[in-house]
């Protein structure tokens, strides 16, 4: 047997000052619709999320909690562990950079780089930033209302001038440039991709990689005095996972090669550019690609904690229940871009999405069939080309279709294309007339009723790394195994037998009234 390809797919590890919102959910929610979707494809798949705990913000935040570090951390962490239950992601393992087997990873990419001489040390006088944890230069930063300098991203910034060990990213400038030039895909979307592109070219600096002024972090090897920065600490979570420094090790072999992050918009330049910067410094493969996502906003607003608008995702799933979510989420806005969170939007796509497009194709097909094929899968009389064509097109040409998008974190754009199947086949299920067709011509109501239940299951098997409970629901309706539901099984290789008995049909996706929640 040959051996499946593999993935390996990441979200960013997220830092534990703050607990889990909506923009943590959405980052996760992606990478586990990503990584079900490629187990589905048959492939070998590493899925990793996890908690940042190191660093001057996350020393402060348990400072005001009046909790040493540590056990702020255990705690935070936790609810992002509860919300990975919640919203019932996949991922394979939980990692926290408190972990002895992160530290010794640090410390061991630190050593590498210092015996490539990639790292000196000297004094750092610059603007720093607790919140973003990252140093600006004196013309990055703005002026605040009442004249104070800002970062670019609005957050407070301190004048930091202490010892600090340097990494020469200044030299890495030409060789990344490189390395995208060859590996055009490697940052996705394009429009990111070139916001990269031409912060490098604008000529990169030595990046100040240690801070002596709080304990909270990795110490250095060979010199305690001083911690890792934050992010050299937090990016190499991505190796640990995989063994580092064994990087012959089965695992490392495997899924490096493969590698995927996915992250905000906000910590592109971290991932596209220091990290592998880092990366081949460290004679280190670097990631295949980097996907960046938008930012939602809150019925129009920037959320934040201040503005009192975050959004809880407990609580949404909560209120609308967790697939249904996980839906609106994923089709609502391009992945990649901008988008607003607001309850009416939630509504009317669930509504007009679940609850009348796939909901009562589902219902009128399986009830019919319950009534007048003996609740088993209907006979049906030989296809016409037409019916094959419409087979193909919500089978096999589907699967290609949706593969292609999802090759490229497409995902609002392979929703669209299973939708578009759905609408078409309540298109044909109301022009068929199968009710009609009882007396007239019972045999082409077998094959109306069985196509419609063929469609519905290739729909329900692409469906499953979107709403997982709810196709598995529908799944369960048609009667296919639960050992039948991988794509291999799309098309005619897993097509419903006639004759085989079907449970007696539910509703799957209930609307939601508007007046309970606007
Ligand atoms: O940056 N919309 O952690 P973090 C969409 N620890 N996504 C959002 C969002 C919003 N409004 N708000 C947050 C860190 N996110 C570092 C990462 S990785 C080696 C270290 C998501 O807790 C989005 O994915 O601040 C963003 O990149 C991430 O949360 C930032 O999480």
């Amino acid at each position: 047997m040959t051996a499946k390809p593999s993935f390996y797919i990441t979200t960013p590890i997220y830092y534990v000052n703050d607990v889990p919102h909506i923009g943590h959910a959405y980052t996760t929610l992606a990478c586990d619709v990503m990584a079900r979707f490629k187990r589905l494809d048959g492939f070998d798949v590493w899925f990793l999320t996890g908690t940042d705990e190191h660093g001057q913000k996350v020393e402060k935040s348990a400072a005001a909690a009046g909790m040493t570090p540590i056990s702020f951390c255990d705690k935070v962490s936790a609810r992002f562990r509860d919300l990975a239950e919640v919203m019932n992601f996949s991922n394979n393992n939980f990692i926290r950079t408190t972990e002895t087997r992160h530290i010794e990873a640090c410390q061991a990419l630190w050593r590498k780089l210092e015996e490539k001489g990639e790292i000196y040390l000297d004094k750092y006088a610059g603007w720093y930033s607790v919140r973003d944890e990252a140093f600006y230069t004196e013309g990055e930063l703005q002026q605040g209302p009442n004249g104070e300098k800002l970062a670019p991203t609005g957050a407070p910034v301190e004048w930091v001038e202490e010892e600090s060990y340097f990494f020469r990213l200044s030299a890495w400038g030409d060789r990344l440039l490189e390395h995208y030039a060859a590996n055009p895909d490697a940052i996705l979307p394009a429009s990111r991709r070139n916001e990269v592109l031409s912060f490098i070219k604008s000529g990169l600096r030595d990046l100040s990689v240690s801070r002596t002024s709080f304990t909270w972090g990795v110490p250095v090897p060979g010199n305690d005095r001083h911690i890792m920065y934050v992010w050299i600490d937090a990016l190499t979570n991505y190796i640990t996972e995989l063994g580092y420094p064994a990087t012959d090790s089965e695992q490392f072999q495997k899924f490096w090669p493969n590698a995927m992050h996915v992250v905000g918009k906000d910590i592109l330049r971290f991932h596209a550019v220091y990290w592998p910067a880092f990366l081949m410094a460290a004679d280190l493969t670097t990631p295949k690609r980097v996907f960046a996502h938008g930012w939602w906003t809150n019925e129009g607003q920037k959320i934040s904690k201040s503005v009192g608008n975050v959004i809880d995702p407990f609580a949404i799933v909560e209120e609308y229940g967790l697939d249904p979510v996980r839906y609106f989420l994923m089709r609502e806005v391009p992945f990649g871009q901008d988008g607003d969170f607001s309850k009416r939007s939630v509504v009317n796509r669930i509504n007009a999405d679940l609850a009348n497009d796939l909901g009562n194709l589902a219902q009128r097909s399986l009830s019919m069939i319950a009534k007048n094929c003996d609740a088993k899968v209907p006979e049906h009389g030989a296809f016409t080309e037409a019916d094959l064509a419409i087979l193909k097109a919500a089978s096999a040409d589907l699967l290609e279709t949706v593969r292609k998008h999802m090759d490229r974190q497409e995902i609002h754009l392979a929703l669209e294309a299973i939708w578009r199947v759905v609408s078409d086949a309540n298109g044909f299920f109301a022009a068929s007339e199968p009710w009609a067709l009882k007396k007239s011509d019972p045999e082409r109501m077998g094959s109306v009723l069985y196509m419609t239940a063929e469609i519905l299951r290739n729909v329900g098997l692409l469906t499953q790394p979107i709403m997982p409970e709810k196709s598995a629901k529908l799944l369960d309706q048609l009667g296919v195994a639960e050992d039948a539901r991988g794509f291999d099984q799309i098309g005619e290789a897993g097509r419903l037998q006639s004759g085989r008995p079907l449970p007696a049909p539910q509703g799957i996706f209930p609307r939601i009234q508007v007046e309970e929640t606007l």
